[in-house]
């Protein structure tokens, strides 16, 4: 059985789940898996415009998110890390094409200047294009242990949350959204629901479909993936008014300037809180059949609402 990173710090016996710490491992391993999984002998410009934006930081959640749930329902971080990679890769060309003159139109993304910005956007958006592509390859050639059947659902899962289900069909209700005064906080809650809920939900599921993990179980934590991606973007909508663009490592007040319907426009700041906290108990109340060994994805539930960034 995996250990927690709480037990081994306190060399088996149980001790308070540091956050913090397992965040920073997590993070570290994955920057690692990423900076391993392209080449650094490859100097086309493609192969580095793909590394810029790839290897330029941020949280890392949604990697972290599905080595977690693999580890939770039995399996390993090394089955895991050709999918938690994969997300990461289709997570970043998702901001890169998000990014572009033709959609946000942003010139800062994790407090370096945008892919279209230091590559031109006809490259900006092969970048994209280049990333989607090997997100897939190499879930397919890299992934260990795992039964074919269940790399195909994980490829099945993936496609889905990209495409018209997910993140395509999320930023068009997005760019359709923009400028009309009269979007309900349900037509926002769909908005968001696929274009950042999906991805999020992915990564959740897909670390218990690399087990194998039974239905009941993908559902409950299915459940708990909805309800924290959610409450994800109600912080987001937040932070975009609260935070400093240094603190956020891209334009802040950025909702505001482009009219965009948010959470807080509907409801203010103080309603917007309660609701990120309410869905975040929501999110923990379904892991409780896992007793201690749900302590991660309790305390990325908790992060989630107390981040800054
Ligand atoms: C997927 C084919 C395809 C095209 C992309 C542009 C687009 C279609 C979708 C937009 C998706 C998008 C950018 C959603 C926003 C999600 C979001 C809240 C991103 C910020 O995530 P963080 O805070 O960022 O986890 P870091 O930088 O920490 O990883």
């Amino acid at each position: 059985m995996v250990k927690t990173d709480a037990k081994l710090a306190s060399g088996g016996k149980a001790a308070k789940f540091d956050l913090a710490t397992y965040l920073q491992q997590r993070k570290l391993m994955v920057e690692e898996a990423l900076d391993n999984s392209l080449s650094i002998t490859r100097v086309e410009t493609i192969y580095q415009a793909m590394r810029y934006s790839l290897l330029a930081g941020g949280k890392r959640l949604r990697p972290i998110l599905c080595l977690a749930t693999c580890e939770l329902t039995g399996g390993t971080v090394d089955m895991a890390m050709p999918t938690a990679c994969a997300l990461e890769m289709i997570h970043t060309m998702s901001l890169v094409h998000d990014d572009l003159p033709a959609m946000d139109n942003d010139d800062y993304r994790r407090g370096k200047l945008t892919n279209h910005k230091v590559y031109g956007e006809d490259i900006a958006i092969l970048t994209g294009d280049g990333l989607l592509a090997y997100a897939f390859e190499y879930v397919a050639v890299h992934t260990k242990d795992v039964a074919p059947e269940l790399l195909v659902e994980i490829m099945a899962l993936l496609g889905r949350t990209v495409g018209a289900e997910g993140l395509v069909g999320g930023q068009v209700l997005d760019l359709e959204s923009e400028g009309k005064q009269d979007i309900t906080a349900d037509q926002l809650t769909s908005i968001h629901r696929k274009k950042t809920g999906t991805l999020l939900e992915a990564a959740v599921v897909s670390g218990a479909i690399l087990t194998g993990a039974p239905q009941e179980e993908r559902a409950r934590l299915s459940a708990y993936a909805s309800q924290i991606g959610l409450a994800f973007q109600i912080v987001d909508d937040i932070l975009d008014i609260t935070a400093t663009g240094e603190e956020l490592g891209k334009t802040a007040g950025k909702d505001i300037l482009a009219q965009k319907a948010t959470y807080p426009s509907l409801w203010g700041l103080e309603k917007s809180k309660t609701q990120a906290a309410e869905l975040v108990d929501g999110a923990i109340a379904r892991l409780a059949p896992y007793g201690e060994k749900g302590e991660p994805l309790r305390a990325i539930a908790r992060f989630i609402t107390n981040r800054k960034y």
